[in-house]
């Protein structure tokens, strides 16, 4: 069997970690790294006690809240040195299941590099506890990150997967910088184009039992940016090596990053523009005065079509542009 490192990132998360811990060591081959980042609520003591218990529980502590992605690289680079096959990424806050640890590994040993556990595989949406508000956030920022990098992964923003040692070795990991659902995209972002195979298991996912969360607008802000920062960055390597010839794929990045840019800056400009400048409407109603009844309606019908066209046009260019993104493939297991 594989030697299998779970690596669960922590800050604050006393209340439900030792359950977490509790259900992964019941099972053979599995060991634990917590990396807590100085958790005020004594995490890191709780993980102390526990390591007293047996061999499998491992800490890196680090002296404040630096964020999930680095906490990752650091446990990545721990795992690494040594020799384990494959290492997992699970919350502490159990909105992953332990259980679903040996469906995972099942799909690892089939060999590809990463095996991401879904929440929205087959067309079906496995979320407990969620509100319509969060659930349509995650289902958007999904379809928007897999169409911008043309990854056709349900769930590129999950956060239970497992990489194999020589897919985190060939991506070169102190070269990610990113965090939160960000870091996600970014990581199987790297895998699927080093060419390493990627799956997808179907999960549950269950709405954290107690604690605080630690989304932030800076890390929604961070995973809006990425898939272009990395798309286009895609275009600038390409450039500078000479390396790829793939012209029609960098010029749907073009034009995608145009688009997308000019109907979200276009979109907005117009609405300022309709809501603060009167002029256009006074000057209308000058104009008014010396028309008759009919012509005056049929002129604001006009009006109102052309300026619900003009905004649907810019709506749709954004999403053609979000669509745009095509071409570069993940490999499907
Ligand atoms: N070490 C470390 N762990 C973190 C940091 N931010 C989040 N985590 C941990 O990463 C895991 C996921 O964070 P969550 O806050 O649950 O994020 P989420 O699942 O997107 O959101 P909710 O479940 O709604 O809270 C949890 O185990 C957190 O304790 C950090 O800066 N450093
Ligand atoms: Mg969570």
């Amino acid at each position: 069997m594989k030697k299998t490192l779970v690596i669960i990132p922590t800050f604050n998360e006393r209340e439900t970690l030792p359950k977490v811990i509790g259900s992964i060591l019941k099972r053979e081959g599995f060991d634990v790294l917590v990396v807590d980042d100085g958790s005020p609520d004594g995490t890191a003591l709780l993980v102390k006690e526990m390591m007293s218990e047996g061999g499998r529980i491992s800490l890196i502590e680090r002296p404040g809240k630096l964020g999930l992605g680095t906490a990752y690289v650091e446990g990545f680079k721990w795992g690494l040195e040594r020799n384990y096959d494959y290492l997992v990424e699970m919350d502490a806050d159990q909105s992953h299941d332990p259980d679903d640890l040996p469906l995972i590994i099942k799909q690892m040993d089939k060999g590809p590099g990463l095996v991401i556990g879904s929440r929205y595989l087959n067309g079906t949406i496995s979320v407990v506890g969620w509100d319509f508000r969060r659930l349509l956030m995650s289902k958007f920022g999904n379809f928007y990150a897999s169409r911008t990098l043309g990854l056709l992964f349900t769930d590129l923003t999950g956060g239970y997967r497992c990489f194999s040692r020589e897919a985190l070795m060939s991506i070169g990991i102190d070269k990610l910088r990113s965090n939160g659902y960000a870091f996600q995209i970014e990581t199987a972002y790297r895998v699927a184009t080093a060419g390493i195979p990627v799956g997808e298991v179907p999960i549950i996912f269950r709405e954290r039992a107690s604690g605080e969360s630690k989304m932030s607008k800076k890390i929604i802000r961070e995973a809006v940016i990425l898939p272009w920062k990395l798309r286009l960055g895609r275009l600038f390597d390409a450039r500078n090596s000479g390396a790829s010839r793939d012209i029609p794929y960098h010029f749907r990045t073009i034009t995608g990053f145009l688009m997308t840019f000019a109907g979200i800056t276009g979109g907005l400009r117009l609405g300022w523009w309709l809501s603060t400048e009167r002029n256009i409407i006074d000057i209308l109603h000058e104009f008014k005065l010396g028309l008759p009844a009919w012509a005056w309606v049929s002129m604001k019908i006009g009006l109102s079509a052309f300026f619900a066209a003009l905004f649907l046009s810019l709506v749709f260019t954004a999403v053609i542009a979000v669509f745009a993104g095509g071409g570069q493939r993940g490999k499907k297991e």
